[in-house]
């Protein structure tokens, strides 16, 4: 029997352990029976349905490495990443809605907040029963988060923020906003804020006409001296290294959805040109389209290789922040020129929604930027390189 899979030339199955396989087939089975049927419509009417949270997390999906004390399934990060990557399969939309939860909201009220924030929100978010968002961008700071404007002034019994957040993925139906500010009462550090909807003086808007990430909701969040009770204050860090913590987990996650996207790309290539004829001979018996196909492949191949061995340094508690920009950048990088790809060895037809290369393509465009674009992680890989930071 040959040793040679088309979709998994150096074993990553082999390497998986039982229990990781197990939450990888069961996000595969949801991913592939409730979201890929309805993806298609939902990013043509660029809609987001709600209901996808509480689906993903009776499935466990959103708690995938909290633990069970709190809702979790306290499995490890290359679960978390093989969950990932399943559902980016279908749509980086999806992702984005469970990479925001999971790590971006679950995460630091676990690493950061205390017992009674923990007790109070974490089995409902895993739950899905409550949605998050994370509010880091603003309208002048994007690349450089360190330059926000948002605010946090100290008064009897709690905190008022101020300011404007943009670009926020689930805003506009989040039930909880981790707010970043500059608070003055701790020397202009940068805190995290716990704010409910329904906060006095919070504002929400929808970013419409996205060309990109169409299933996922995006938002502006206006803050207008926003009370917050000092209980909303995340007591256990504070500067730059909170919000970078949790994106390191989001981008870590990012690495291997990516690849999911890039996989759906590539199967879907191979497949048209096994079937499509021209010059009497099916496209895949043409050099070039097989020069295509094996170039997806080893990208492929690779980036999972890299992805999972990023994944069993976090396991380990033993992880340079570099090594993730590595692989969000390239996976990202190479998901974009298979979706490219994929695009163009499927003709005229590639261009149509119904062959759904185009949206992967659409959408890692998105995933390229958010969480540190291309460059702002080829800019922390050579400070890390030479010491000198170019950004
Ligand atoms: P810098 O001086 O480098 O660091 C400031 C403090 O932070 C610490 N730190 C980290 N800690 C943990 N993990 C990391 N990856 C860290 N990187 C830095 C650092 O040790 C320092 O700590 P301390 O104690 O000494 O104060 O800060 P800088 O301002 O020079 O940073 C530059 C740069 C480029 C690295 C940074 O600003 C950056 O990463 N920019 C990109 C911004 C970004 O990624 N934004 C993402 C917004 S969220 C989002 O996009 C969600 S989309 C989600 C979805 O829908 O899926
Ligand atoms: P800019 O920082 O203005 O960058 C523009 C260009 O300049 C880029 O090519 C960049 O690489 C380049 N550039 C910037 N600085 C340098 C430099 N020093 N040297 C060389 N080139 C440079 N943010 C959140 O906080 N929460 C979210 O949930 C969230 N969700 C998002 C969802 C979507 C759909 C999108 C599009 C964005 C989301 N973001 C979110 C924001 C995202 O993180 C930012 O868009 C991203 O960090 C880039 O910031 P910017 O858009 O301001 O671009």
């Amino acid at each position: 029997m040959s040793l040679f899979a088309w979709d998994d030339v150096l074993g990553l199955e082999s390497q998986l352990g039982e229990d990781e396989r197990m939450i990888r087939d069961a996000a595969k089975g949801y991913a592939q029976s409730r979201l890929q049927p309805g993806v298609i419509d939902a990013f043509e009417r660029e809609a987001t349905d709600p209901g996808i949270f509480r689906e993903m997390g009776a499935q466990g999906l959103l708690g995938v490495t909290l633990p069970p004390q709190y809702g979790g399934a306290g499995a490890s990060y290359v679960a978390y990443g093989l969950v990932a990557r399943e559902v980016e399969r279908v749509d980086s939309g999806y992702r984005s809605m469970l990479s925001v939860q999971s790590s971006l909201v679950i995460y630091p009220i676990l690493a950061f907040g205390s017992e009674n924030q923990r007790e109070k929100y974490l089995p409902r978010l895993a739950a899905g029963e409550l949605i998050g968002c994370f509010g880091l961008t603003e309208p002048d700071a994007g690349s450089d988060p360190g330059g926000m404007a948002t605010t946090a002034r100290k008064v009897p019994g709690g905190y008022v923020l101020k300011g404007n957040k943009t670009w926020i993925s689930n805003a506009p139906i989040a039930d909880l906003f981790i707010i970043w500010a500059k608070s003055a009462e701790h020397d202009g550090a940068i805190r995290g804020f716990i704010v409910e909807k329904g906060a006095p003086g919070l504002g929400v808007a929808k970013i419409g006409n996205k060309l990109s990430l169409r299933t996922s909701i995006t938002g502006m969040v206006m803050m207008d001296d926003v009370f917050v009770p000092d209980d909303a204050l995340l007591p256990g860090v504070q500067g730059l290294k909170g919000p970078f913590s949790c994106l390191n987990r989001a981008r870590y996650g990012i690495a291997w959805g990516a690849m999911g996207a890039a996989e759906f790309c590539y199967s879907a290539a191979r497949q048209y040109g096994l079937e499509r004829r021209q010059f009497g001979r099916p496209l895949a018996a043409t050099q070039l389209y097989q020069k295509k196909l094996a170039d997806m492949q080893t990208e492929i191949a690779l980036g999972l290789q890299a992805a999972l061995r990023v994944g069993h340094l976090i396991d380990a508690g033993d992880f340079a922040p570099e090594a993730i920009s590595l692989i969000k950048r390239n996976n990202v990088g190479k998901a974009l020129d298979i979706a490219r790809a994929a695009r163009d060895m499927h003709g005229g037809n590639g261009i149509s929604g119904e062959f759904q290369v185009i949206r992967h393509l659409l959408n890692l465009e998105t995933v390229n930027t958010y969480e540190g674009t291309h460059d702002v992680h080829a800019l922390i890989l050579g400070r890390a390189i030479t010491g000198i930071a170019a950004f």
